[in-house]
């Protein structure tokens, strides 16, 4: 896929495409990416971004002419692309949302700034996407978080792809993971890990999951439709809570 942003701080990027999971997907071709300067696609002589807001108050406004011609460029060059804008006011980003955008062929990322956008520019929007409650002085944060995300979910960029089914994949937090050594500090690894008994860390590790889950985030585990396999796990976890007791 092809995922392109638009900024006026294309340098930010290179925190992205420098290192890791991103930078190999894009060496290896799963991925298309570039940082176009929106001031490349500016109008005036000195090539202004922003503007005063019409009605007064504090703060630019980032002009709709660049975006429009932006779109317009890359439509006839590209094709169509799904057009997303980074703002506080939009759509709280999630893993479904990401797994979503990974299977447009073309996904343009418009950077916006804190102090707005015209609000002409969401005509050729598709979705205004927010990556949390917080104040952040540009988009570009969040369109790396946005891409990075995404990438994901294209085949071929996580490795194993067993990776995939970790936090969220099945609206549940990741159990505890250990490596060695066996015993930090006093702190012992869970007997059951180094047991070899694949069934038992199985059922050890959804109980974790599903235990941190309804502790640390009820909000997702509230949402979750619970498979048989689910309610057997809840069933063990309340017997593990309760020692041998079976009724009462
Ligand atoms: Cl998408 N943009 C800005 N400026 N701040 C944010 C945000 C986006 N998401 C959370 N805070």
């Amino acid at each position: 896929m092809r995922i392109s942003v638009v900024t006026i701080f294309p340098e930010m990027f290179e925190a992205l495409t420098c290192c890791g999971v991103f930078k190999r997907a894009k060496e290896e071709g799963l991925i298309q990416f570039d940082a176009y300067n929106l001031r490349n696609f500016t109008t005036d002589r000195h090539r202004t971004t922003d503007a005063y807001p019409f009605g007064g108050g504090p703060g630019m406004v980032m002009r709709p002419e660049p975006f429009f011609r932006f779109v317009d460029w890359y439509t006839e060059r590209f094709g169509k692309p799904y057009v997303i804008l980074t703002t506080p006011q939009g759509e709280v980003f999630h893993n479904e949302l990401a797994m979503e955008l990974s299977k447009k062929e073309n996904l343009v990322i418009l950077c916006g700034r804190y102090e707005g956008v015209d609000e002409r520019v969401t005509t050729i929007v598709d979705k205004e996407i927010s990556i949390g409650d917080y104040v952040l002085s540009g988009g570009e944060l969040a369109a790396m978080v946005i891409a990075e995300a995404v990438s994901r979910f294209v085949p071929g960029v996580m490795g194993d792809e067993e990776s995939l089914k970790d936090s969220f994949y099945n609206g549940l937090l990741d159990h505890p993971s250990y490596t060695r050594p066996a015993v930090y500090k006093g702190m012992a690894v869970p007997e059951v890990l180094r047991s070899g008994d694949h069934e038992r860390i199985e059922m050890y590790r959804k109980m974790e999951s599903m235990k941190r889950t309804i502790l640390r985030r009820p909000d997702l585990f509230m949402k979750k439709e619970l498979t048989e396999e689910d309610k057997r796990v809840i069933v063990e976890l309340v017997r593990s809570l309760v020692g041998g007791e079976s009724r009462d």
